[in-house]
């Protein structure tokens, strides 16, 4: 089976509060009926959640009774289930049938850390040839009341238990630079990242993600790679690379080993 990852900056226009790239969206959801069902999609939260959690500074926590953070959570969550709907709605017009799992009803949160996951409801839609859609959300926190769970970390979540023989974050560039590509024309493309390279990236590709920069990211996937036999970072805005990708051809990218 495979996880796919599609990357807030995709399906969304990260400048604009809760823009979403509908076409872009759509043509995904079509390419990822090449999986064939034996797959679980998480996205992220791209203009509907980051922008507004950064804004309220969610990413500390929320103290118990800040009304003005309480506010935020609520809109929050509810901005990310509306991109959330949208992703479900492309899939039901590829002719997939989609399911939602929110974080909080899979997994427990303690000091921003998941401290429990329960992988059922995935395997029982699975058994029953549905696609569980996750993504990245504010969930209730033990400590620190609320918290910011990104897609990456149910992905990993996922392929610690899954052990898929593909992961696929679909990105907005052909994978990682060694410099910011939307800024550098001679940014260069690193085929192969690891624990060992992750220091020639160059601080310019920090972005505003609420759930850190590209490097606390590149760790992740390090850590995702570990579980899987193939991690790979691709370009989603370029047609046809996410269906090649998944069915085994050779495409621009690049490829996260631990
Ligand atoms: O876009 C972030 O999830 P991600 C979730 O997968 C929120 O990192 C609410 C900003």
């Amino acid at each position: 089976m495979i996880i796919v990852k599609l990357g807030g900056s995709v399906i969304t226009d990260k400048e604009t509060l809760r823009s979403f790239r509908r076409l872009a969206c759509m043509r995904l959801c079509k390419e990822l009926r090449a999986a064939r069902n034996d797959m679980i999609l998480v996205h992220g939260a791209g203009s509907f959640g980051h922008i507004l959690a950064s804004r309220a500074g969610l990413q500390f926590g929320v103290e118990k009774g800040d009304l003005k953070k309480l506010k935020a959570v609520a809109k929050v969550h509810q901005d990310v289930r509306e991109l959330n709907s949208k992703v479900l709605d492309c899939l039901g017009k590829n002719r997939m049938k989609g399911f939602s799992i929110p974080p909080y009803t899979v997994a427990s949160f303690a000091s921003g850390k998941m401290i429990d996951f329960c992988p059922d409801n995935f395997e029982r839609l699975m058994d029953n040839n549905m696609l569980p859609v996750s993504f990245g959300d504010v969930v209730p926190d033990r400590d620190i009341t609320f918290s910011i769970c990104s897609g990456d970390l149910i992905m990993l979540a996922l392929a610690e238990h899954f052990r898929p023989e593909k992961v696929i974050f679909v990105a907005d560039v052909d994978g990682v630079f060694d410099k910011d590509p939307k800024r550098y024309k001679k940014a260069k493309l690193i085929p192969t990242i690891s624990s060992s390279n992750i220091g020639d990236i160059s601080a310019g590709t920090r972005n505003k993600d609420v759930t850190g920069a590209m490097k606390n990211k590149l760790t992740r996937m390090i850590e995702i790679s570990r579980h899987c036999e193939n991690c790979i970072i691709l370009n989603g805005n370029v047609a046809g690379r996410l269906k090649d990708a998944i069915e085994g051809k050779d495409v621009p990218c690049t490829k996260v080993v631990a």
